[in-house]
């Protein structure tokens, strides 16, 4: 008698930046709501935590690849070297990036500002071009590239972070323009503040700095942003969510706070 073999259906998707924040949210929220994840990440075991609690999920597999998104070589590497059913990618949430300092662009770090074009700029687009001709192959897909608020406004002392978020919006109106033709969706959510490691890191480890950032108002949760990239990815077929600013009740603006 032949064996039936039960296939997986899931749709798949990767998150980058898995291991904290909004990353590791938007990875709980997609593999609770029927999703296969990518997991992806520099902090290993972090990494296999998340992955640990995330098969535990009846019906989802989970695969998880090591990487920095900055090197081109070991995207490409991480990419294409997946398990050919895994390649069939529906989703790609580009969340990996980072803050590095807040001062005047005449007192900044060189390698805070490397960091962050690297990161934020470069590794986004290496993963979108290992990517997205893998949707085309597909005929189908569905890019979310994480902006932010600072890609919207520019405030002061945020000169460079800004300007890789500015790029990230940039990219995402690009990315959607060219991909149109393939049915390729291209989202993009700027979030406002939300409280994750997001600060810890852009104050290079100063946690009391990081903690003063939320003193006085409600922000964002990680879960806030995880629902939001739901939101956008069950969309029917026909209808695309092209860009989501999702702000703390409490903030206006990039600079307007309302701290009690
Ligand atoms: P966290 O610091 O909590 O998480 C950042 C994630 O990015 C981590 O998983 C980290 O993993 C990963 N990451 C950073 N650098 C690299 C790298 N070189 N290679 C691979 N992964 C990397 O911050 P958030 O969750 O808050 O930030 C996620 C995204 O949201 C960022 O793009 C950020 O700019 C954006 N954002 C954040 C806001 C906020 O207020 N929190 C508001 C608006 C946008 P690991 O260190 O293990 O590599
Ligand atoms: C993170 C939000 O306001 O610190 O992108 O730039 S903010």
């Amino acid at each position: 008698m032949t064996k039936l073999v039960k296939m997986n259906t899931n749709r798949i998707a990767l998150v980058t930046g898995a291991t904290a924040g909004f990353g590791r949210s938007i990875a709980r929220c997609l593999a609770i709501n029927g999703f296969d994840v990518i997991i992806t990440g520099r902090r290993k075991k972090l990494l296999v935590q998340l992955e640990e609690e995330l098969i535990k999920i009846p019906g989802c597999r989970v695969l998880s690849l090591n990487f920095d998104v900055r090197k081109l070589r070991d995207v490409e590497n991480a990419i294409n070297c997946m398990p050919e059913d895994w390649k069939k990618i529906d989703v790609l949430v580009n969340n990996a990036g980072l803050a590095a300092g807040l001062g005047p662009v005449q007192d900044g770090l060189v390698d805070d500002w490397e960091r962050m074009i690297d990161t934020n700029i470069k590794g986004l687009l290496y993963m979108t071009r290992l990517v997205a001709p893998l949707m085309v192959a597909g005929g189908r897909g569905h890019i979310v590239n994480i902006g932010s608020i600072a890609g919207r406004e520019v405030y002061p002392n945020g000169n460079v972070y800004c300007g890789t978020k500015f790029a990230v919006d940039a990219i995402s109106k690009g990315s959607r323009m060219d991909l149109v033709k393939q049915g390729i969706k291209v989202t993009v959510i700027h979030p406002g503040m939300a409280e994750t490691e997001f600060s810890f890191v852009r104050f290079h480890g100063d946690a009391v700095a990081a903690k003063k950032v939320y003193d006085g108002l409600i922000p964002l949760h990680a879960d806030d942003i995880a629902d939001a990239v739901l939101y956008a990815v069950t969309r029917p077929d026909h209808v695309n969510i092209s860009e989501l600013v999702i702000t703390p009740t409490a903030q206006a603006s990039a600079t307007i706070v309302n701290r009690v």
